[in-house]
Order: structure tokens, then sequence, then C-alpha cells
């Protein structure tokens, strides 16, 4: 619940942040990433001031040189005079110590406050979940009239999946070796990826990992997804052949290549009506979670809370009923679906 004095102070800040004060988006993010009630109110307050910003995804190993290449990319796009807000997902891997990738994003240049907007994201325990806290924040930063929005994230897990559908465009970073790495992550990956960046070109090995995803590519011809109206977890691009950059994100070699790729799969996406389609896959998945996460929490309210459920419960003590009845007898009498 909010109070109507917090109310009030979240309109102050809504108009802050649209007049450009990035003291109020930080406090905005805050308050999306921490407080469900207050996300729903404030996304409800904002939604109509969001769809502007093009969104891209970067994800890959740790280590793989994401925060290197997004330093790059910020370089770039900050020269192209465009704001940019970045989310940098932090991996709850025991091998990264929980340190802030935000941190770890060092900027070669001081930019602007203005021009650059960076939030990380230190637990995986938000309420609702990472992907609804990450893309609720997207959606913050998106109305905070942002042009360009990085998410950076590790992995290829469920969350990553369910984060990458708010993007346009998602980048899956690999670097020279580990042979296997692919072999591994094979599935997800081709589920996801819009562009391949071999980050590390420096590195031996750079050109035999082009040629290892080039031939992956080449044994998966099936760029259509059949059904991508119910797609639940395939979120790359129809008919797109993800294509494959090196690059040194320390020097920036490649770095201009690398976004022009993004500019043409943009280019691709309008030009194919792939956009919609690609708001369907969003927010299909988007309501679904919330409304898991809605009524999982009024499940989980009547089952502790509600006296009445005890006589439930000692039926099945007494072996008078067993759970399977009892479970569906409280859903037919508590739980109204329709
Ligand atoms: N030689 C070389 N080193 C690189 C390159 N890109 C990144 N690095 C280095 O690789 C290390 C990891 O880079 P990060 O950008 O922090 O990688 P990351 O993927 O963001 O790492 P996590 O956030 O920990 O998962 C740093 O020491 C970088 O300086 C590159 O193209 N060439
Ligand atoms: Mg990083």
């Amino acid at each position: 619940m909010i109070t109507e004095d917090n109310k009030e102070r979240i309109d102050s800040l809504i108009s802050k942040m649209r007049a450009g004060n990035q003291r109020a988006t930080g406090r905005l993010l805050t308050l999306v990433e921490n407080n469900l009630d207050a996300a729903a109110y404030i996304i409800k307050k904002i939604y109509e001031f969001t769809g502007n910003a093009y969104i891209i995804g970067i994800t890959g190993a740790p280590g793989s040189g994401k925060s290197s290449l997004i330093n790059t990319m910020i370089e770039k796009f900050v020269d192209a005079g465009k704001r940019v807000g970045i989310v940098a997902v932090d991996p709850t891997s025991p091998f990264s110590g929980g340190a802030l990738l935000g941190d770890r994003i060092r900027m070669k240049r001081n930019f602007s406050i203005n021009d650059v907007f960076i939030r990380s994201m230190a637990n995986r325990g938000q309420l609702g979940g990472l992907a609804r806290a990450t893309k609720d924040l997207v959606k913050v930063l998106d109305a905070a009239q942002n042009d360009i929005i990085l998410i950076e994230t590790v992995g290829v897990g469920q969350s990553e999946v369910e984060i990458f559908k708010s993007a346009h465009t998602t980048v899956v970073i690999v670097i020279p070796g580990l042979g296997d790495e692919i072999q591994a992550i094979k599935a997800g990956i081709m589920e996801i990826t819009d562009i391949f960046v071999v980050n590390k070109m420096d590195f031996a090995g750079a050109d035999q990992k082009v040629a290892e995803l080039e031939s992956m590519l080449d044994l998966n011809e099936k760029y259509e997804v059949s059904n991508p109206d119910h797609s639940l977890i395939v979120t790359r691009t129809q008919g797109w052949r993800p294509p494959i950059i090196k690059t040194n994100a320390i020097t920036g070699k490649n770095i201009d290549k690398f976004i022009s790729l993004i500019e043409k799969h943009k280019k691709y996406l309008i030009e194919n009506n792939q956009m919609e389609n690609k708001l369907k896959i969003k927010y299909r998945s988007e309501v679904l979670e919330i409304l898991k996460f809605r009524m999982t929490q009024n499940i989980e309210a009547l089952i502790y809370k509600n006296p009445e459920i005890n006589q439930y419960i000692d039926k099945i003590i007494a072996k008078e009923k067993d759970p399977y009845s009892i479970s569906e007898e409280i859903l037919l009498k508590f739980i109204h679906m329709g």
C-alpha cells in the first residue's frame, strides 16, 4: 500500500524526472526495484511515456568484456548526441563475489550525468523476481527520455531470456578459446542472439571462434520461429541470421562496425514489421509474470492467514481426505478465476 503522501511525492519525482532531473530518476529506480506497490504505481503513471528508447541486451560469460564493450558503446552513442541509460544486473556467481557491476564499467571519459545514467542491481532477491525488476527499471529509464538503454547480464539462463524479451537487439559476447562453452550453451544462445560479438580479438583463436559460430549457425537452418505469438522462450528475430563481429573492447577496434550491425538489425525489425511481434512476446509474458506473482501472493495469504483453512488441513491429518482432494476443494471454494 502507498499512502496519499507518498503518491504525491512520487508524482513530483515523475515530473522532475520528465524534466530531466537524474536524481529524481535515481530515486524512482530505487522505489521500482525495492517496492512492488510503488513499482505498480509508478509504472501505471509513466507507461504512456515509454516506447521511445532503443533497448539493447548484452550478455556473455563472466569476464568476457561486457562492461568494457558497453563503455566503448557509451562513447559512440554520446558522441552521436544520444542519452544513454544502463542497467547492469549483477551475477550471484561465487566467482564474482557480489561486486557491483556498475562500478566496473570504468568510464574512460567523464560524461555528463545528463548524458549517461548507470544503475546496477546488486542482488537477485527482488520482489516479483529479477526479470520483473530489470524490465521495470528499463521502463523508468525509457520514460526518463533516454534514447538508448543497455542491459548487461551474465549468461543465458531463464531470467536472462525473460529480460531479453524487453530488448530490441540482443548481443551475445563470446571470447576466443573455451571451445566447449558454445557447445554447452548452444541451445540457449540460439534462442536469444541477434548479434554475436567475438570480443578480445587480440587473443589467439578469434578467427577459429568465428568459424565455430558460423558452422553452428549453418547447422541451425531454422531462423523461423514456428509460432512466435505463443513463444515463451524465443526472443531472437525471425528470418535473421545473426551476424558475427570480432571486437577489441579496450582499443575500440570494430566498435563502429558493431554499432552499424545494431542499426542494421533495427532496420530489419522495422522493415519486416517485427517490432509489434516483439511487443506481443514481451507484454504477454510480462502480464503472465505479474498475474502469477499476484496469484501466488493471494494464495499464500489464504493458506497462512485464513483460519478457515485449518479445518481442511485437519481433514488431511485425520486421513479423511488427501492433499489433492483438499486442494481441489479449496480451489472451488476460495479461488475465483473468473
Ligand atoms: N585483451 C583484451 N582484454 C579485454 C577486452 N575486453 C575486455 N578485456 C578485459 O577483460 C576483463 C573483463 O572485462 P569486463 O568488461 O569487466 O568483463 P565483463 O564481461 O563485464 O565481466 P563481469 O561483469 O565480471 O561478468 C578486464 O580486465 C578487461 O580489461 C579485449 O577486447 N581485449
Ligand atoms: Mg561487467
